[in-house]
């Protein structure tokens, strides 16, 4: 091993080819606003606000000060049995944003955990209303919900799931993805085609019993697997096929919740409400891991009954409701109401849009999709080496054009911040511009 790549050998990286990385780490060491700075001290733009995370920016100096403020207040506290001011307050505020009827938060600390929550959350559920019967989850194809076994399970990224095959959970199906690039290729915003596919989990029902399935589970835009809005009148029908038979609908909201659809809620943007709501990444604008699940006052109600000295749900993690996390989160919280956030978020899309679809005409390019600040550009794979020119392009957006990029396999992911500068969105597409024109 080379000198170059000794002192990272330590260090197993999560979700990246670590030898090939190692080769030639790519280390940021700081970031301010929209830039990223790397440990040679070159500016990068982030294209991706940390990881569908950070839409204010990063370093914004309100949830910076709210945090160092907190840590030296209380650094530390329990939530069992006695919790601390900050997780009442977040709890409130949060749930004063969300829909009407869900007016209880648990706080968790990841993604992964708010999903595992939630699926536990809804098979407690229909165990505390006498159908404890139903156990069954539903997931769809190309979900992503995380990496523990729950969201694992009801997950549907074929590679995530692979290596685990034996081990993921029982009783769970899934229902089709929504991707059809051969009749909705190009399409702005949600595309026509293929509200049909919900008939999918009528399907299912049939096949398992519809009384013995608890719970669906969709993103309301599927994002991690490449931006996939639902069609025009998908997440309706399956609304109403989980109310025609019963079962709790979880939006998976971990990304497209806090502005990312310009309102505090994707199922507000989309006018669908679920059962459960996931969140985490823009709760705390990614300064703190935290998460959480918000449930509707029904499902809340369900838990509640039996003697009030019992505990009601035997789950949480030491870390809950952390102080400094919440801190973190009513910063934020306070940042996107006093700059306006998710108005700003609004005002970007339609310069988004038009960016994004600049691409269509590019000799790589299969499909681009978008809704909201979520968007995708798909390339064909190169042939014989699948996502080569995904990770051609990452790596040299970074290394020539100071710029980091996602890619999943040969799709390139975008999540601008909420508050992105409308000439540094079109500068950072065209830097993608001349990426793409000089990969093969
Ligand atoms: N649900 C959804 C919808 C997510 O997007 C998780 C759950 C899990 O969250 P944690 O905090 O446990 O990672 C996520 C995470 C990508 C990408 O490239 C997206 C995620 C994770 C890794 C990569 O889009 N989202």
């Amino acid at each position: 091993m080379s000198a170059a790549t000794d002192h990272l050998d330590a260090y197993w990286m999560p979700f990246t080819a670590n030898r090939d990385f190692k080769k030639k780490p790519r280390i940021i060491k700081a970031a301010s606003g929209h830039h990223y700075t790397a440990n040679d001290g070159t500016r990068l733009y982030d294209t991706f606000s940390g990881l569908w995370t950070s839409g204010l920016g990063h370093c914004h100096p309100k949830i910076v000060a709210a945090v160092q403020a907190q840590v030296a207040e209380l650094d530390y506290c329990m939530t069992f049995q006695v919790t601390n001011d900050k997780a009442v307050a977040l709890a409130e505020r949060v749930v004063g944003m969300a829909p009407e009827g869900f007016s209880h938060c648990f706080f968790t600390n990841s993604g992964s955990e708010s999903v595992d929550t939630a699926l536990k959350i809804a098979l407690g559920y229909h165990g505390a209303r006498g159908e404890g019967n139903r156990t069954r989850l539903i997931g769809r194809e190309r979900g992503y919900h995380g990496v523990n076994f729950g969201g694992m399970s009801v997950g549907g990224i074929a590679p995530n799931r692979k290596a685990f095959s034996a081990c993921l959970l029982p009783g769970v199906d899934h229902i089709r993805h929504t991707l059809d690039i051969g009749q909705n290729a190009f399409s702005r915003g949600l595309p026509q085609h293929g509200a049909n596919l919900a008939e999918d989990l009528v399907r299912l029902c049939t096949l398992h019993g519809s009384s013995n399935i608890a719970a669906v589970i969709v993103e309301p835009v599927a994002g991690s697997t490449g931006v996939l809005p639902p069609p025009v009148g998908y997440l309706e029908r399956l609304r109403e096929i989980c109310d025609a038979h019963g079962i709790l609908l979880i939006f998976d909201e971990v990304i497209t919740a806090f502005g990312r659809l310009a309102k505090p809620f994707g199922a507000q943007r989309l006018g669908v409400l679920p059962d459960i709501i996931t969140i985490a990444k823009g709760l705390t604008n990614g300064v703190i891991p935290m998460g959480a699940v918000l449930v509707r006052d029904s499902v809340y109600d369900a838990f509640m009954q039996g003697p009030e000295s019992m505990i009601e749900l035997f789950h949480g993690y030491t870390y809950s409701g952390h102080p400094v996390a919440a801190a973190a989160g009513l910063a934020t919280m306070d940042v996107y109401e006093e700059e306006g956030t998710f108005e700003q978020a609004a005002s970007l899309e339609q310069h988004f849009e038009d960016l994004l679809h600049s691409f269509s005409d590019h000799k790589h390019v299969i499909d681009v999709r978008n809704f909201g600040l979520m968007g995708a550009i798909e390339m064909a794979p190169r042939k014989g080496a699948p996502g080569a020119r995904g990770s051609e392009a990452h790596k040299k957006c970074f290394w020539d054009e100071n710029l980091v990029i996602r890619n999943g396999m040969d799709t390139l992911q975008f999540s601008p911040f909420l508050n992105s500068d409308p000439d540094e969105m079109q500068q950072s597409f065209a830097a993608i511009r001349r990426v793409l024109d000089s990969i093969e």
